[in-house]
C-alpha cells in the first residue's frame, strides 16, 4: 500500500515584526516532536517551518496538521482555511489552539488539546476510519516524551546547523501570574531519563562536528539533583549549551559551576521586575529582588552569560520603572537583557484577571500578542507610556554605546559570545522600534 502524506507546518507570520530573533533560524521541535509520532511504515511525512521556508500551497496531502503560537495563529487559520478548501483535513495543536479550541475549529478538522504523545496514536487511528473527532484532548500530562526523537532530519540542513533543540524536562510547579507553561504542561516537573537525553544528543553529535544544545526546558536548573545528575552526564559529551532557567539556580553555586562544567554558555533568566510587589503579585514571590546583583555575580563567578528577561506594565509600575531597569541592567553586567511587555496569553492567569477587572484592550487582534504591545490598561501608567517607555529602555540598551558599556562590566572572557549576541539581534531591534514607533522617542522623565 503507498504511503499516506502528513504535510507538518510550523506557522510563522513572516509579515510580523519580531524582536529578539537570532541571526539564525531555530531548530523548532514542537512539530519535529510530532512528525516523529507519524509510524514512518505508514507515513510519508513532510516538515516545513515558515520561518524559513514558504509552505507549497499545492502540496499533495492526504492531512496537513498546524503548529502555531497565539501571535501566528491568524495566519496559521488562513492556511487551514486553505488546506480544507482543497478537502485536506487540516489538524492544528499547540498552545494557543489548546486555550482556544472553538475558534480553531472554526478553520480545522480537529483540534489537540495539550500535549502530542498523549493522542496522536487514537488520533491517527481516527483518521484511518474516517472518523476524526473535533478535539482530542491529552488525557493527563503523558509521564513519557522524547521517545521517539523529533525527527530533526526533516528540517532544512541549514535550519539546524547551529543549533540542536532538545528537551529533558516538561512542567513547571510555579504559577506565575502572565505565564501559560503550567496549565499546559502540568504542575510537576517531568524529567526525562538522564542516558535517554545523553543518547538522543549522542545520536546526533555523530553527524555534526560542533554541537551547541539548545535546552528548550523552561527550567533546567529547577530540580536541583536531577540536574546535577543531567549535567554531569553532559561533562563528556564536550558540548556547549544554553537554557532558560530560575533565579534559584544562583543560589546554588555546586548546581552553577556543574553547569558550566558541563558546557553550559548561556542561560537565559526571568528576572521579570525590580519591584518585589510586582513579583509578589505575579507569583514569583521566591525571586528576591534585592538579590538580582548578587545573582548575576555569581552566574557570572562561574563562567556563565547571562540574559536577563524583565517585563513592562506591572500593576506596581510607574514611568521611573523604564529609567530604573536600565540604570540596573548597565550596572549588573549582564550582558544581554530582553524586554517585553506584560501579555495576556490565552491560558493564563492574568488574562483572566485583567478580562475580570475590564482591562483588555481591543486592540488589533492576536497578531500583537508578540511581547511588544500594550494589549491592556496599565495600572499606573497611560498605554502609550507603557509602549513609549518600553520602546525607550529597548533601544538605551541596544545601543553600540550600552552595549560596550555594559559588557565592560562583565567577565572578559565572555566579551566576545556576548558582543556577537548583542550585535546579532540589534538589527531586528532597531527595525522594530522603527517600524512601530513613529516619531520622537523620549526618556521618560522629559514626557
Ligand atoms: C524554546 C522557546 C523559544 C525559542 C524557540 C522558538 C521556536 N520557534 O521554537 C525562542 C527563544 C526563539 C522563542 C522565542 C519566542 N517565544 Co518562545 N518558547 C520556547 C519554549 C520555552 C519551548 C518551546 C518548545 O520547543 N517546546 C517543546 C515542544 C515539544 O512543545 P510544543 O511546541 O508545545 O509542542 C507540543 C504540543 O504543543 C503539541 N503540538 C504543537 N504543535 C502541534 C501541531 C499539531 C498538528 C499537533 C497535533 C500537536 C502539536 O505537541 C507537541 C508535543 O507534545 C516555550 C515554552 C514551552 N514550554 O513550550 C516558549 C513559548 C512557546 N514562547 C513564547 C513566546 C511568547 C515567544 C516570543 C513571542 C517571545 C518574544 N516576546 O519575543 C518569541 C517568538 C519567536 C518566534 N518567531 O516564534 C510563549 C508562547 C505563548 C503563546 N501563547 O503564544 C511560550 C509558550 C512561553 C510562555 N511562557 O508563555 N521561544
Ligand atoms: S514563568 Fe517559568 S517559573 Fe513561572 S510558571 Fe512559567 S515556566 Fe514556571
Amino acid at each position: 500500500m503507498p504511503k499516506k502524506k502528513a504535510y507538518l507546518i510550523h506557522a510563522t507570520d513572516k509579515s510580523l515584526v519580531i524582536s529578539e530573533q537570532p541571526p539564525f533560524p531555530f531548530p523548532v521541535l514542537g512539530i519535529t516532536t510530532v512528525a516523529a509520532l507519524f509510524p514512518e511504515e505508514e507515513w510519508e511525512v513532510t516538515v516545513v517551518d515558515e520561518d524559513v521556508e514558504p509552505v507549497d500551497l499545492d502540496a499533495e496531502a492526504d492531512l496537513v496538521g498546524i503548529s502555531t503560537l497565539t501571535m501566528n495563529s491568524p495566519h496559521a487559520y488562513e492556511l487551514a482555511d486553505h488546506f480544507r478548501s482543497r478537502w485536506v483535513p487540516v489538524v492544528m495543536g499547540g498552545l494557543h489552539v489548546t486555550y482556544e479550541p472553538e475558534e480553531a475549529l472554526k478553520h480545522c478538522d480537529s483540534v489537540v488539546m495539550g500535549e502530542a504523545e498523549g493522542v496522536m496514536p487514537r488520533l491517527l487511528a481516527d483518521f484511518a476510519e474516517g472518523v476524526l473527532k473535533m478535539t482530542y484532548l491529552s488525557p493527563n500530562q503523558p509521564p513519557h516524551f522524547g521517545r521517539p526523537y523529533a525527527r530533526r532530519e526533516l528540517l532544512r540542513r541549514h535550519h539546524h546547523r547551529y543549533l540542536f533543540a532538545i528537551q529533558a524536562t516538561r512542567g513547571c510547579p510555579h504559577k506565575c501570574e502572565y505565564c501559560s507553561v503550567p496549565l499546559f504542561f502540568g504542575y510537576q516537573y517531568r524529567p526525562r531519563p538522564v542516558q535517554e537525553v545523553v543518547d538522543e544528543i549522542k545520536e546526533v553529535s555523530d553527524s555534526y562536528s560542533r554541537l551547541n544544545v539548545f535546552f528548550v526546558d523552561d527550567n533546567i536548573g529547577a530540580t536541583p539533583q536531577y540536574a546535577k545528575e543531567l549535567f554531569r552526564a553532559l561533562i563528556p559529551l564536550k558540548i556547549h549549551w544554553a537554557s532558560f532557567a530560575s533565579l534559584k539556580m544562583a543560589e546554588d553555586p555546586e548546581l552553577l559551576d556543574m553547569a558550566a562544567k558541563s558546557g553550559c554558555r548561556q542561560l537565559f533568566i526571568g528576572f521579570e521586575s525590580l519591584e518585589q510587589s510586582n513579583l509578589d503579585k505575579a507569583g514569583k514571590s521566591w525571586v528576591r529582588a534585592e538579590k538580582f546583583t548578587q545573582h548575576v555575580r555569581a552566574i557570572h563567578q562561574a563562567g556563565i552569560i547571562v540574559q536577563g528577561a524583565f517585563i513592562f506594565g506591572h500593576d506596581g509600575d510607574t514611568k521611573d520603572i523604564f529609567r530604573r531597569t536600565v540604570e540596573f541592567v548597565q550596572k549588573s553586567g549582564m550582558e544581554i537583557p530582553v524586554f517585553v511587555i506584560l501579555t495576556p496569553y490565552p491560558g493564563t492567569l492574568l488574562r483572566r484577571r485583567l478580562n475580570k477587572e475590564g482591562r483588555l484592550l481591543p486592540g488589533d487582534g492576536w497578531r500583537n500578542y508578540d511581547g511588544n504591545h500594550v494589549l491592556f490598561r496599565p495600572a499606573l501608567m497611560a498605554p502609550e507610556e507603557l509602549q513609549e517607555g518600553y520602546f525607550w529602555a529597548k533601544k538605551y540598551c541596544c545601543a553600540p554605546r550600552s552595549i560596550f558599556s555594559r559588557l565592560s562590566r562583565s567577565p572578559l572572557k565572555h566579551f566576545p559570545l556576548a558582543l556577537v549576541l548583542n550585535f546579532s539581534m540589534w538589527r531586528s531591534k532597531m527595525r522594530q522600534i522603527k517600524t512601530m514607533w513613529k516619531g520622537p522617542l523620549l526618556a521618560p522623565e522629559k514626557w
